[in-house]
């Protein structure tokens, strides 16, 4: 690649984004991460927070074999907060939060890569296209289990916004997101879900992958 994504590109990545950690799954993470791209998942982070997140050497190998999996799918494989992971593992890309380090820096040190930060207002997302993002992920649209420090809930509406707000860059919604929720969001305006649970506590996580997947592709 020789330059940035093109937005199209990235829109397609983001069609149905699995995010994940080790805390996140019932089963071995990389069963579900395999699961997931067989049932359709586009894009997947590494997302290793939470009480019982794996730190050090652990967390690393498995990133690394999430990372082998991802490649071998021809899947970007983006980590969330870890800019020296990401670039110790050649990610694809790198997501970052409002409270991360600002996103300038972050494109500065990361070249071309993905950059995906999140947003929760039409101001935090002027800014991070001005600092360099690829996509913005936009959230929590409903009530969430998976993350503890979630802002209050957006509501769709959120998105429908930011469209008429002039933000054409690509969007993922996330927080809450099911099957049944997915055409909601990208009916709203939003690229692509991004979720967690609805995969990664999915009876059938191929099947839940699959099921999102052909609501998000409804646009
Ligand atoms: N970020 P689930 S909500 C990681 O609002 C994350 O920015 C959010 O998990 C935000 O699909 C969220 O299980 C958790 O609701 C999404």
């Amino acid at each position: 690649m020789t330059g940035r994504i093109a937005p199209e590109m990235m829109r397609q990545h983001l069609r149905m984004y699995l995010v994940l950690g080790s805390v996140n799954c019932i089963a071995e993470p990389e069963w579900v991460v395999q699961e997931a791209m067989v049932g359709g998942a586009t894009m997947v982070q590494f997302r290793e927070k939470g009480r019982a997140a794996l730190t050090g050497e652990p967390r690393i190998q498995l990133a690394r074999r999430i990372r082998n999996l991802c490649r071998q799918a021809g899947v970007p494989f983006i980590v969330n907060d870890d800019v020296g992971l990401a670039l110790k593992l050649n990610a694809d890309g790198v997501h970052i939060g409002q409270d991360d380090e600002s996103a300038a820096s972050v494109r500065e040190r990361i070249g071309k890569r993905i950059l995906g930060v999140s947003a929760h207002t039409i101001e935090e997302a002027r800014r991070a296209i001005h600092h360099g993002a690829d996509y913005i992920g936009v959230g929590p649209i409903y009530p969430t289990v998976s993350k503890e420090d979630a802002k209050p809930v957006q509501g769709p509406g959120l998105l429908r916004a930011m469209r008429a707000a002039g933000i054409d860059m690509p969007i993922v919604g996330i927080g809450g997101i099911t099957a049944e929720k997915a055409e909601e969001v990208v009916g709203a305006g939003a690229d692509g879900v991004a979720v967690i649970s609805a995969v990664t506590a999915a009876g059938s996580v191929r099947d839940a992958a699959a099921s999102i997947r052909a609501k998000a592709d409804v646009i």
